[in-house]
């Protein structure tokens, strides 16, 4: 029998079991400021050092957070499966700690840091950071984030992969996304515009809901391992 074909999307809500805030959360919550407003290169160009700050707390909570069982059954699934693909918007790096080799970073990673000057980049996982803002130890520039901001491009070679992975699919998996942001958001309708089938899982419905098949409220960390215990007994 042929293994079916796995595209997963990935967003927030898989880290939420993990205690990292999700951007409806972090946007809410973080002194009187949305995400949204701070994820962007006006306002680093603004107030770099207040976009540091808002990284450097989100830096420190990730540092505390461990990949819940979502994240283990996904790493599972990669093992278990020859043509899964785990795309990602999230850049708290749980995916990668919990196992997962190839799974690709929509969004980029909270863990690296570049210039804004030269092309210096490099991983920094010091909590907190000091100095804030950092620089850049070769030309001694600001240092940014190794993410994608709102209204920058996302890395066109990751998201072509992406968009295949998800043309291929059988099966795509919507884990924890409130499917708001582009492009990431168009890439479940590659699966269903070609025949594949699509499976929610979240706490609430989404605008994906209507176009899939099936959708598994409750938090994904305890919906996904059952589903995948139940599906991969198809498969035997
Ligand atoms: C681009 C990295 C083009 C940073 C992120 C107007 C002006 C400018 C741009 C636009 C515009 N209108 C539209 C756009 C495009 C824009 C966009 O989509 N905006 C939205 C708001 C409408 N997109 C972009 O700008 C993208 N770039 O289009 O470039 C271009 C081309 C060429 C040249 C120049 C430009 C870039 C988008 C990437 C932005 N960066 N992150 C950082 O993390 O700090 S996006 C960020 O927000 C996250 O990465 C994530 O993608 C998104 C939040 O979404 P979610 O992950 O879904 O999280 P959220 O909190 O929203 O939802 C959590 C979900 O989990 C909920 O549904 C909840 O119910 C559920 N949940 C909670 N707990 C659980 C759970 N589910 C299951 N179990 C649980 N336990
Ligand atoms: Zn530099």
């Amino acid at each position: 029998m042929t293994l079916p074909k796995i595209a997963v999307l990935t967003g927030a809500g898989v880290s939420a079991g993990s205690g990292v805030p999700t951007f409806r959360d972090a946007g809410g919550l973080w002194r009187e400021f949305r995400a949204q407003d701070l994820a962007t290169p006006q306002a680093f160009r603004r107030d770099p050092r207040l976009v540091w700050e808002f990284y450097d707390w989100r830096r420190q909570r990730i540092a505390g957070c461990a990949p819940n069982p979502a994240h283990q059954t996904l790493a599972e699934m990669e093992a278990d499966l020859p043509g899964f693909k785990l795309v990602t918007q999230n850049v708290d790096g749980l995916h990668t700690l919990a196992g997962n080799r190839r799974a690709l970073y929509l969004h980029g990673d909270i863990w690296q840091v570049r210039c804004i000057a030269c092309d210096y980049r490099a991983e920094n996982r010091q909590v907190p950071l000091d100095p804030l803002p950092p620089l850049c130890p070769r030309c001694g520039a600001l240092l940014r984030p190794g993410v994608v901001w709102f209204g920058e491009p996302l890395n066109g070679a990751i998201l072509h992969q992406a968009m295949r992975a998800f043309a291929e699919a059988d099966i795509a998996l919507i884990v924890g996304t409130s499917a708001l942001v582009y492009p990431a958001a168009d890439l479940p309708f590659q699966t269903t515009q070609r025949g594949g089938v699509l499976y929610e899982f979240n706490t609430e419905r989404t605008a994906l809901s209507d176009v899939a098949a099936a959708v598994w409220l409750g938090p994904c960390e305890t919906t996904l391992p059952q589903w995948w215990a139940d599906f991969r007994r198809t498969l035997a």
